[in-house]
């Protein structure tokens, strides 16, 4: 069957800017007319060349409300803007890290990814698009924002109307479109991850620790989000474990009314079910798959800053590394510097970039990079251009396999070994966007004039002297492009630390995130929440919290 390309005349929306990861807003955005259809010329457009004749791309996305209508739509327009094949999941369902895997093992050109990731979901929440380049990885600044500068002047966009794929299938679909052939593979949604972990860890040491003559207590809670299947098939199916040690793992359109980001406030359960004692390790994954929260017994929680430092610490007990050695370690700014220690301590490089995985990319591609993570429950290797939920959980079962000790053990051990970044992050969500503009400006004046350095503030018995305040800016190292505003940074004279920036993957409002550190070589058991109070009121104080965003306490504690 032949099928025609139609033309169809569009204006621009505003805003079709994507954030830190792709371009996130509102169900009810995306189903307006033409909306999504603007988004994805915009996408195909920038991409160029790449994208057309011969070229296939990846496509899937993480369940979530609206993912058929957006996935039917991609198809339609692939098709008539000239891509050869797409490779889609089955019911549109793959991970982020999956997608990042099937691009870069299949060759693909690129892949799009329909999440707005830990954002929640269902008609009255959030859906996003993002586009990921042939290495696997996010786009880089360069790239998005040629898709939004196209997004502003499109005037028209092209779809192919006769093409209808059954997602539900696994198959190949065949058109021809305006007499050149173009392909649909629909594919198994998880086989390709699956092998590629199997090539990452020891899966029959794993499966002994797992479900061995001791079983392991674990609870591995997939919150509904895509994670689900690949949970089963990686736990259950190939480590043995039982099915009560699985929860949550079919993926839902609204996560069943659950928050997909695994944090203490969200993934509630999580922490209530490993309080009571029963488990010894918990871990949580985002809607899309790729943040990780890991609990020990009685829900002892790693920092994600301690976790990336502690595998990072342990990295010879994944064959993975062994076998393609250990090269450097990087962190996002805000992220605790426990892993610069561990970088110290084994001579290797260690980067700091900017907020988002998209920074990685580069270093990695130039094997300047293994391993890295953010303070955000992001952690991931070079084993893909993502950060990997369900990979991280695997570290730390190698972890405790390979030492035999508990994770507060774990943990412990590391704080006697490099001593304690204690951290602690604030999150006011969905606040008036103005007055959040008007404080990070008027901060950014106070904390950049010359007279700010030396200041000291004192609170609760302590003393803080400012070294450096400025608005952190990168350049990368690998192609010298330059990333500015990237968030305020007052550091002061013993190394601790605040962060604020405001947040790039809400849908509306401003979401303010305020970080604090604070090093301590020798205190290491105290409760974070009374080490760093100090500094959190010197925090609030200088950037006026309370007054420019009207709310006494922050929405997320972590
Ligand atoms: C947040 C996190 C950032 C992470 C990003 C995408 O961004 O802080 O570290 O890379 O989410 O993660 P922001 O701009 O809201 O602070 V995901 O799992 O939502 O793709
Ligand atoms: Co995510």
């Amino acid at each position: 069957m032949t099928v025609t390309v139609k033309t169809v005349p569009t204006t621009p929306f505003e805003g079709q800017k994507p954030g830190t990861s792709g371009l996130r807003k509102k169900v009810k955005v995306f189903a307006e007319k033409n909306y999504t259809e603007n988004f994805i010329q915009c996408i195909l457009e920038a991409a160029g060349e790449s994208v057309i004749n011969g070229s296939l791309l990846v496509v899937g996305g993480d369940g979530r409300f609206f993912l058929k209508e957006a996935i039917d739509i991609i198809i339609k327009m692939s098709a008539a803007n000239g891509v050869s094949r797409l490779m889609i999941g089955q019911n549109g369902i793959l991970s982020t890290p999956a997608v990042s895997s099937l691009i870069r093992s299949n060759k693909a050109n690129g892949g799009i990814i329909c999440t707005a990731s830990h954002n929640p979901g269902g008609p009255d929440n959030d859906f996003g698009i993002k586009f990921n380049c042939e290495n696997g990885g996010p786009a880089p600044d360069a790239f998005t924002n040629k898709m939004f500068d196209i997004s502003k002047t499109i005037k028209e966009y092209k779809i192919a109307e006769g093409i209808n794929v059954d997602l539900n299938v696994i198959g190949t679909n065949k058109f021809d479109v305006n007499g050149k052939p173009f392909v649909v593979d629909v594919i198994d949604a998880v086989a390709n991850y699956v092998e590629l972990m199997k090539e990452i860890f020891d899966f029959g040491k794993l499966k002994e620790f797992v479900s061995g003559s001791k079983p392991l207590k674990m609870r591995i809670d997939g919150l509904n989000g895509v994670t689900g299947p690949y949970v089963r098939e990686i736990f259950v199916n190939q480590l043995g474990a039982s099915d009560s040690n699985v929860v949550h793992t079919i993926p839902l359109p609204d996560f069943g009314n659950l928050h997909p980001d695994p944090n203490l406030t969200y993934a509630k359960d999580l922490v209530d079910q490993l309080s009571a004692g029963d488990y010894d390790i918990g871990a949580a994954f985002d809607g899309d798959g790729d943040r990780n929260m890991i609990l020990g017994h009685k829900a002892f929680f790693v920092t994600p800053n301690d976790s990336l430092a502690i595998i990072a610490d342990f990295v010879d007990c994944i064959p993975y590394f062994k076998k393609n050695g250990v090269t450097g370690f990087a962190r996002s700014m805000p992220t605790a510097a426990a892993l610069d220690r561990v970088a110290k301590a084994k001579n290797l490089e260690v980067f700091e970039t900017p907020t988002g995985w998209k920074y990685f990319g580069n270093l990695m591609d130039a094997n300047r990079l293994c391993l890295c993570g953010e303070e955000s429950f992001g952690t991931g290797s070079n084993h893909i251009r993502e950060k990997d939920g369900i990979w991280a959980a695997l570290a730390w079962l190698s972890i405790m396999e390979h030492t035999k000790k508990s994770i507060e053990e774990i943990s412990k051990d590391f704080w006697k070994k490099y001593g304690r970044n204690y951290f602690t992050r604030y999150d006011y969500e969905e606040c008036e966007l103005a007055p959040c503009n008007q404080m990070m400006t008027d901060l950014e004046n106070l904390i950049t004039k010359p007279e700010f350095v030396g200041k000291e503030f004192s609170n609760g018995g302590k003393i803080y002297k400012v070294k450096l305040g400025d608005n952190f800016s990168y350049k990368d190292p690998i192609d010298g492009s330059v990333a500015t505003n990237q968030g305020l940074r007052i550091i002061f004279e013993d190394g601790s630390r605040i962060v604020m920036r405001l947040s790039g993957t809400g849908s509306s409002g401003a979401t303010v995130r305020m970080y604090i550190e604070a090093y301590e070589a020798t205190n290491v058991l105290e409760a974070a929440s009374e080490m760093l109070k100090p500094l959190i009121n010197i925090a609030l104080e200088i950037s006026q919290m309370k007054k420019y965003t009207g709310r006494d306490a922050p929405t997320v504690i972590t």
